[in-house]
């Protein structure tokens, strides 16, 4: 191991974080501690991280639900000044947030830009939804009487995210959440504590209150002990989770118990089909962004590639040069993508490599698994043993019989597909089961709206790749992808808010619905 002086750099020292009830940091570490490392450097530790356990979550909850009425009390629109301050402050510190995001979880730092960027949408998005909670005005089947409805506060929202956008996706539950009057309980991803605490402390920064927003940093274990004990407290009304099938429908099965709806967002095997007359250039570019970029590791990653038998062998040499000729590696370079988050996403990518290599060409690279100075790739760019960097694995010859068509990998391992007719197309679009995004290549307005009609996905692309959420559209899936739930613009005030109706009777009488109806 090298040491700073060696290679001229000063080390910058690792950050103590920990859970943060009513904005204090908890100086106790019941959960135990971990490091956070730096996957493209796993020698070097981002932040030593304090965790909680069961009862910390439990008590965020607690002090969430003691702030929240107050919180609620506040009008939108002074609300939303708070949310239009951490945007401007998410903004002025853009850089140095996208460099720890890279930092901590290995993602090219321009995509890290790209992610804060969206954090920045998402508060200019509500900022002006603070002035347009609108509620409706009804006529009533009564004369001088009066329907309205409005959007109340859910009140506590638990909110558990991912690593792979450890500050983008966050600020999908987060901001919208806030803006409508709830209080929040936010559980990041353990390898991203500190990209979470840094967005966090951004929050109490922009005039967030205390007890609003408390963050606490646990395994998974102690998060689901700790919510099954706080859902039976009746401490928590809403929950949102952005993570894997698995561990969503435990989730969903969970919330079910206690009579609630969560919003669940989870994985995908995104589909990308070539019709015959794609431009097939695009179409590999749209597959190399969207297979590879993030290392795969996003839920939005293409799984399989659909392609029609008269291209099949021309698109599937594109991408392979194409995917040869990528740089990989040192995510603060120009890289297609860095390091793999953790050892369990690696781990599992090996696991996919033995499943696979027996029977089926592999094309990509020119060898596969970790790539080291024993097994180099051709285009990468600087110390393959610093972190966990895998070969690009394009697996050709799939078909719907396949384990890797079936189930999302979370790595840059992409299958292509052969179907001859559009029915077929469809058959495999969709025949997995999750239905998260998808996208198309054709020429055809014709074939493009057939198949947006067809396709199960939440999200659909046309002449684009899988990847590219933007910030006030609906974003989700359904099926094995989530339980049709909507983050992002307008949508996701469904799940901060609930309807309350109320009827307003002047007649002076009391007028019975569907009783005392005036007749013609
Ligand atoms: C995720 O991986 O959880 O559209 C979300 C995209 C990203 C979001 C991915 N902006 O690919």
């Amino acid at each position: 191991m090298r040491t700073a002086e060696e290679t001229g750099k000063r080390e910058t020292p690792a950050r103590t974080v920990a859970s943060r009830i009513g904005g204090r940091p908890a100086e106790e570490a019941p959960g135990g501690r971990l490091t956070s490392a730096n996957p493209a450097r796993l020698e070097e530790a981002v932040a030593e991280v304090l965790l909680g356990d069961a009862s910390t979550f439990v008590e965020a909850c607690r002090a969430a639900r003691e702030a929240q009425g107050e919180w609620a009390a506040v009008p939108a629109p002074i609300r939303a000044q708070v949310v239009k301050r951490i945007g401007r402050l998410v903004e002025k510190n853009k850089e140095a947030l996208a460099r720890l995001v890279t930092r901590e979880v290995g993602k090219p730092y321009a995509e890290s830009l790209g992610e804060v960027q969206e954090i920045i949408d998402t508060c200019d998005f509500f900022t002006g939804e603070g002035r347009r909670l609108y509620g409706h005005t009804v006529p009533s089947e009564m004369p001088d009487k009066q329907l309205f409805t409005f959007r109340v506060p859910v009140g506590v929202a638990a909110v558990i995210t991912a690593g792979n956008f450890p500050v983008a996706v966050p600020s999908w539950y987060l901001v919208p959440a806030i803006l409508c009057g709830n209080a929040v309980v936010w559980k990041p991803a353990e390898y991203a504590a500190a990209a979470g605490d840094a967005l966090a402390q951004l929050f109490f920064h922009g005039g967030l209150p205390e007890g609003v927003l408390n963050v606490v940093q646990a395994r998974g274990e102690a998060t689901f002990e700790g919510l099954e004990r706080a859902l039976g407290e009746g401490l928590v009304d809403k929950v949102g989770f952005t993570g894997s099938t698995e561990v969503g429908s435990r989730i969903g099965e969970l919330c079910g118990r206690h009579r609630q709806s969560p919003c669940l967002e989870l994985g995908g095997k995104n589909p990308l089909v070539v019709m015959p007359d794609a431009n097939l250039d695009l179409a590999v570019e749209g597959a190399l962004f969207s297979g590879f970029g993030t290392a795969g590791q996003r839920c939005t990653s293409l799984g399989t590639a659909i392609v029609h038998e008269s291209v099949y062998g021309e698109f599937l040499s594109r991408f392979d040069r194409a995917v040869r000729e990528a740089p990989v590696g040192d995510p603060m370079r120009e890289v297609l993508y860095g390091p793999m988050i953790s050892e369990k996403f690696y781990e599992r990518f090996v696991g996919w490599l033995e499943l696979v290599q027996d029977h089926h060409t592999l094309h990509g690279s020119t060898g596969t698994g970790r790539i080291t100075r024993d097994n180099p790739r051709e285009n990468f760019l600087g110390d393959p043993e610093a972190g966990l960097y895998c070969h690009p694995t394009i697996v050709a010859g799939v078909t719907g019989e396949d384990e890797l068509y079936r189930t999302e990998t979370f790595g840059p391992i992409v299958g292509v597909a052969k179907f001859s007719t559009f029915e077929e197309a469809v058959e495999l679009a969709n025949g997995h089961g999750y239905g998260l995004s998808a996208a198309i290549y054709t020429e055809s307005a014709r074939e493009a709206l057939r198949f947006r009609e067809r396709v199960s996905a939440g999200m659909l692309s046309v002449n684009n790749s899988t990847s590219g959420a933007e910030a006030h559209l609906p974003f989700g899936g359904n099926g094995k992808s989530g339980n049709g739930s909507r983050l992002s613009g307008v949508w996701v005030l469904e799940q901060f808010t609930r309807w309350q109706a109320m009827n307003w009777d002047f007649s002076g009488r009391l007028q019975k619905a569907q009783m005392d109806i005036p007749e013609l």
